[in-house]
């Protein structure tokens, strides 16, 4: 790739001579995964700085959402949304349920309260919203449909690192909630995520099925898999979680200079900070009015991208447009239409920690006209 070239995201990379000092102690001890000592140290990390109780480490942020799927025994129908990674939607196939996709709401791009209710059948057993961007879905709305018709809440929080709503972690909220800790994220592990859990209990039963259901030398009490976070990646959380603060204010930084340049810019909306909310910024969606701004979200994308601004339709196309969904009766944009028009309209600009001024000025000069 050309120097010159921006890219969507960069990873936080942790001080590669504090990372191979880590790396001789682990090669010292010979332990190099399964439940080693930077895995342990971690996890405590991990539940102190985002402010929950348990945590369980995995390999990525997918696995995850497929492991809380089945330690809470869904089945059936699980209504959630179209917009988000592909993977969201993957884990309820995975195991055997049926996706039922409902709207989003334009203000977060989260799924709307007010379309669970008509998705709601016999056979709904679950719920699994998504953060997307990070923004916080209307929690506690959706908290009283599943509290009305006894469903479980799943939050694929993989965008919500560190996000809190009035001091308080999302991560809290519903039956369990799942991060990623992938590259491309706020606060990486390389590859890697986690389930955040309520209660010692459950945390055990995750820690079981992560290892494929052994619960012992020679027990098995369910049918697990393997998922297990590796001692290498563990150590290089535990450098990263050092400057992830430093990162999320340098992202906040960059966020208020796309927000100064892009406020009188006509057809180009964005989001503001929520009220009571500590966002990580982890991406910064522009949404294209075609009419208004004179171009489309396309054109404008591969003009960027001529120029060596490469920006990303992050969620276009909707998850429910992609063959395995497409039959289903939920996916028909004419149920989606929000959620429809907002993929043709986003395009993420380049947002991370390492992002100069000349960046964001070569950025903003493609844009602001
Ligand atoms: N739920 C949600 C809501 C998610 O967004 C995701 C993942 C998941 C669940 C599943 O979590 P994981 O199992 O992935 O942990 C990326 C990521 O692969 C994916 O993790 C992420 N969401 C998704 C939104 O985006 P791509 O295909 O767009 O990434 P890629 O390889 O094109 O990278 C984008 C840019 O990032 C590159 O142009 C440059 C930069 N980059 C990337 C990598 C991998 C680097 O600078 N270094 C790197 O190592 O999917």
């Amino acid at each position: 790739m050309d120097k010159n070239t921006i890219t969507v995201t960069s990873p936080l990379l942790p001080e590669r001579a504090e990372f191979e000092q880590m790396l001789k102690e682990i090669w010292d001890s010979k332990w190099i995964t399964n439940n080693g000592q930077f895995h342990k140290q971690l996890e405590k990390a991990l539940c102190e700085y985002l402010k929950v109780p348990y945590i369980s480490l995995f390999t990525n942020g997918t696995l995850p959402l497929l492991t809380a799927l089945q330690a809470l025994r869904i089945t059936g129908e699980v209504i959630t949304t179209p917009y988000s990674f592909v993977a969201t939607t993957h884990s309820i196939w995975w195991n055997g349920c049926k996706p039922v996709f409902v709207d989003i709401e334009e203000a977060t791009c989260g799924i709307d309260p007010d379309c669970i209710e008509a998705a709601i059948t016999p056979h709904t057993t679950a719920i699994m919203p998504v953060h997307c961007y990070g923004k916080p879905c209307d929690m506690e709305r959706i908290q009283a449909i599943a509290d009305k018709y006894g469903l479980k809440v799943i939050y694929d929080a993989a965008h919500a690192f560190g996000v809190e709503v009035n001091g308080k972690s999302v991560l809290e909220q519903g039956d369990m909630a799942t991060l990623s800790f992938h590259a491309t994220k706020v606060y990486n592990t390389l590859e890697g995520g986690a389930l955040v859990i309520h209660d010692a209990e459950t945390k055990k039963r995750i820690d079981y099925l992560k290892n494929f259901g052994f619960a012992g030398e020679t027990e098995v009490v369910a049918p697990g898999i393997n998922s297990k976070m590796d001692e290498v990646r563990a150590a290089y959380g535990l450098l990263n979680l050092k400057q992830v603060d430093e990162a999320i204010e340098k992202r906040h930084q960059v966020a208020v200079r796309y927000r100064s340049a892009l406020r009188n810019v006509k057809g180009v909306r964005f989001f503001d900070d929520m009220p009571g909310v500590r966002h990580n910024y982890s991406y910064f969606p522009v949404f294209i009015n075609a009419e208004e701004y004179g171009m489309t979200r396309d054109e404008l994308y591969f003009k960027m991208k001529e120029q060596g601004v490469l920006g990303r339709r992050y969620f276009y196309p909707l998850i429910s447009t992609f063959s395995t969904y497409r039959g289903l009766p939920s996916a028909s944009p004419e149920n989606l239409p929000v959620a429809t028009r907002v993929a043709n309209e986003v395009i993420c600009l380049p947002m991370h920690h390492a992002l100069s001024d000349e960046d964001i000025n070569r950025i903003l000069e493609l844009i602001v006209k």
